[in-house]
């Protein structure tokens, strides 16, 4: 680090209080981020963005603010960057950027789209709206972009210290930042021009200097900071000199640099090669592979979100929902499950998942949320929604589960994908009363209709079943899995099912939270996950049933399975 960076970050790093709050940590509004970025020792970039889509993917890119660039913006409405945008509409677009989005943003506001007055309205919206900072520069309305013409003219300096001072006196917000535009060198009026407005814009009130260049070197940059000395932040836009080193701005000690038009040009070109493709081959075969999917597109927008708002919300208009696991292969199974996961083996002519939608659908469960995993697009069936679990092969039921967050809002069912039960066994859960309850089979399952050789798991329950027409105690879960007792003193076997209600959900959601703190989740099964709320306190009441229900673990249960049904 030169002489120069070295002073600015000394200057900087004095203005900051010390000890204060904000000096020891990172601000929370978007302006004060704004404002630490800019003071900032380190060099900071931001990144242009022109509407909320792009804002959103400058800051997936993990830049830490975005410019809102006055020419992007203007050209992606298809106008010119010469205010014929006016400056509502561009507040609209700010509102949009600004609300798909969580990193602060620098708007370019041309001039201030007129005098003082002007200014003060601006940045006043622009504070309602949480914006981080306004760039204005020293040109007359309605400007012209830096990059078109020459000697454009400049405003008279005491005239645009008014728009900066007017400007500081209006924001709400005290960390909202003004950035002085200085277009001294762009207009052909020299340095030490340059270095004059800087200083007079400082003294006015403006927390950052932009100084603009149209060179194809950083020569005027350089030259200017030597001079400047780190008086205030240096900001720059490197669109003409691109090719200098970056380390050359941070020896410098340049304070933010902005990359200011690259996604609007980045979308011009795309969108010409798609149209031309298209355009050529009367077919999207070709474009396909090359552009994003429909569900990246869907994610972006956050369409999840909408789906676990929709779980909350509108729970009580569409009945309970279910959530089925079918992510796993079922190796067991050999051949049968290579093209397909067992959850998709035809059964008499149909495949059992859908025999199992057929009886939720029977018993008014219409929203069906499918985990799928292994051979995921196997899982077509009409009238599902699906989540997937793309770590199946090394993850459990728990985890896929998970991947259903968003949908885990009671009253909700969660079931095997690989199982069947007649109607009166879910009617009789769905009637059932209790935050988690689950479904116990009291049967010893030695019986010659299983494979010998499946796992079972086992429950201990605070009463054995008793088949009594009078015994309608409650009887609640002690232990499951491999917490249970042996089969010999077991009351049943889990069978697969679990009906949760809006807290029963909630209490689930915070034991997956708590395993995926903890790093059990990804090798946890639904026996374990319920162990770990028994285990908390939580009352799981029991439904105990005795048979009426199937789960395909292997050939032998698949054979019993398609002689039954
Ligand atoms: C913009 O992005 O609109 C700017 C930067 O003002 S420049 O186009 O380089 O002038
Ligand atoms: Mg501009």
């Amino acid at each position: 680090m030169d002489e120069r960076a070295a002073n600015r970050r000394f200057l900087m790093a004095a203005r900051l209080p010390i000890g204060s709050a904000e000096a020891q940590s990172e601000p929370a509004s978007k302006a004060g981020r704004l404002r630490a970025l800019l003071q900032a020792p380190a060099l900071s970039f931001i990144m242009e963005a022109h509407n909320g889509l792009s804002g959103k993917i400058v800051e997936e890119a993990g830049f830490e603010g975005i410019w809102a660039s006055g020419l992007s913006m203007s050209a992606a409405l298809g106008v010119r960057d010469n205010n014929e945008a006016s400056w509502t509409q561009v507040l609209e677009m700010l509102e949009f950027m600004a609300d798909a989005t969580t990193i602060p943003i620098l708007v370019d506001g041309d001039t201030g789209y007129g005098n003082f007055n002007n200014v003060r309205r601006l940045v006043r919206k622009l504070c309602q709206r949480g914006i981080g900072g306004v760039c204005i520069e020293d040109k007359l309305f309605p400007k012209t972009n830096s990059f078109i013409g020459e000697n454009q003219p400049l405003a008279d300096v005491d005239e645009f210290c008014g728009r900066i001072k007017a400007g500081k006196d209006s924001q709400s917000d005290d960390d909202f930042q003004l950035v002085a535009r200085v277009e001294a060198l762009i207009a052909g009026w020299g340095m030490e021009e340059a270095l004059r407005r800087a200083e007079a814009y400082r003294e006015a009130g403006a927390d950052a200097v932009l100084i603009h260049s149209k060179k194809a070197t950083a020569d005027e940059i350089t030259g200017f900071c030597e001079s400047w000395g780190g008086r205030a932040p240096v900001v720059i836009v490197p669109t003409m000199y691109h090719r200098t080193p970056t380390q050359t701005f941070r020896d410098a000690g340049v304070s933010m640099v902005i990359w200011a038009n690259h996604n609007m040009r980045a979308a011009v070109s795309a969108m010409r090669s798609v149209c031309q493709a298209i355009k050529e081959s009367e077919s999207l075969t070709a474009v396909e592979e090359e552009i994003a999917p429909v569900r990246e597109v869907f994610a972006l927008t956050g369409q999840e979100e909408l789906a676990a708002a929709e779980a909350r919300y509108l729970a009580a208009a569409g009945g309970p929902r279910a959530i089925l696991l079918a992510a796993s292969r079922g190796e067991e199974l050999g051949p049968l499950t290579e093209r397909r996961p067992k959850c998709m083996i035809d059964v008499r002519g149909e495949p059992l998942l859908q025999r199992l939608v057929r009886t939720l659908n029977g018993s008014g469960l219409r929203d069906v949320t499918v985990v799928r995993g292994y051979r995921k697009e196997a899982i077509d069936l009409a009238g599902i929604e699906s989540v997937d679990n793309d770590r199946y092969d090394e993850t459990g039921e728990a985890a896929s589960l998970a991947c259903a967050y968003n949908r885990l809002y009671g009253p909700c069912l969660v079931s095997y994908g690989d199982i069947l039960f007649r109607r009166h066994v879910l009617d009789s859960l769905l009637a059932a009363e209790g935050d988690i309850v689950t479904v116990v089979d009291a049967r010893r399952r030695t019986d010659s209709a299983r494979s010998p050789d499946r796992t079972v798991d086992w429950v201990r329950c605070s009463r054995p079943f008793t088949g009594s027409y009078l015994d309608d105690d409650r009887v609640t879960l002690e232990a499951i899995g491999s917490d249970a007792a042996e089969p010999e003193s077991a009351h049943g076997e889990f069978i697969g099912l679990t009906k949760l209600s809006e807290n029963g959900a909630t209490l689930v959601r915070g034991a997956l939270d708590a395993m995926s703190k903890d790093g059990s989740l990804d090798a946890a099964d639904l026996p374990e996950l319920l162990a770990r709320l028994v285990a908390q306190g939580a009352a799981i009441d029991v439904l105990y049933v005795t048979g009426h229900w199937l789960d395909v673990d292997d050939a032998f249960d698949l054979a019993s399975l398609r002689n039954l049904v």
